[in-house]
């Protein structure tokens, strides 16, 4: 045991920043960072479109990103446990604050039964601007003559640039091929259609539970590091557009050093969504 602690302390970060880096003045220069990122000269934000299999943390997220715009606790998605779905409508989101240069985009969660949850068409709708705010998702795609909440002529703004694939840890060792072959039709429409995607790894905190005491450890503990390799085996996704964090789900104040991990995320999507919308005009 104290051999594995020994080797723990000493091996070097499987990424940067190390622990000794993580502070609040690095905290300030990254939010001053993505704060200063122009989506495109014509100030169009990026686009932010969540989406992953249901209580895994998407609407923990968003509303973790609007505590650190807010600089204070933020509930603009109702997150909760439950049995069974939570979100169930298209929630359309943009970020005021510390920043404003993104729309966030909740989902209801993909479920494993074919036919049932998200459908796996709506994503491609929904980062298309096809869909409107507000729309309850239903367990067949949209539906085109749906007039409320079909929009055949989205605008620019309508859409959304970057997705973002929310996964909590423990779910990388239940994963059902029913589930998994979902989840790789999502992979597949991505790269055909060009979008850029992001895993985000949540509910580390549960995983290593010293993250608790310490989340400086995020990029130095072999225990987040192989659940990343993990993921990209299961995904099919490169290591570095993996992103493992622990939402704010407890804090009753903006806890700076906590968003180190979320703030680089957020940097890698909207430079993504940046390359996205440069590469589509
Ligand atoms: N420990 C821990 N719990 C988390 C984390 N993120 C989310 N949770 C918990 O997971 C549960 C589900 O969170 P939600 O944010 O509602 O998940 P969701 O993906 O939006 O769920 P649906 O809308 O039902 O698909 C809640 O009890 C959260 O408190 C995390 O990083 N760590
Ligand atoms: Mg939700």
């Amino acid at each position: 045991m104290f051999r594995y602690f020994l080797k723990e302390f000493l091996r070097s970060p499987w990424r940067e920043p190390g622990p000794s880096e993580w502070n609040e003045s690095m905290y300030d220069e990254l939010l001053n960072e993505i704060g200063h990122i122009r989506i495109n000269e014509k100030g169009r934000k990026g686009g932010i479109l969540l989406c992953g299999p249901n209580q895994t943390g998407k609407s923990s997220l968003v509303n973790t990103v609007f505590t650190i715009c807010n600089g204070r606790p933020a509930n603009v998605s109702t997150a909760m446990f439950s049995q069974k779905s939570v979100t169930s409508n298209y929630l359309r989101l943009a970020a005021h604050g510390s920043l404003n240069n993104f729309i966030i985009t909740d989902t209801k969660g993909l479920l494993e039964p074919k036919g049932s949850g998200l459908n796996v068409d709506d994503v491609l709708f929904s980062l298309r601007g096809n869909i409107k705010n507000g729309y309850k998702f239903e367990d067949h795609p949209i539906e085109r003559e749906n007039k409320d909440f079909f929009n055949a002529s989205p605008k620019k703004e309508d859409e959304s640039h970057c997705l973002v694939f929310i996964v909590g840890v423990d779910m990388l060792e239940t994963f059902s091929m029913k589930y998994l072959n979902k989840i790789k039709e999502i992979v597949c429409d991505m790269q055909e259609s060009g979008y850029p995607m992001v895993l985000i790894l949540t509910k580390m905190d549960k995983h290593y539970p010293y993250l608790q005491t310490d989340i400086t450890y995020m990029f130095k503990s072999s225990i987040v590091h192989e659940a990343v390799l993990k993921a990209s085996k299961i995904f099919g996704i490169q290591e570095r557009d993996i992103h493992p964090v622990v939402n704010f789900t407890q804090e009753i104040r903006l806890n700076k050093i906590k968003s180190i991990p979320v703030l680089l995320a957020l940097r890698q999507i909207l430079h993504y969504a940046e390359d996205r919308i440069h590469a589509s005009n």
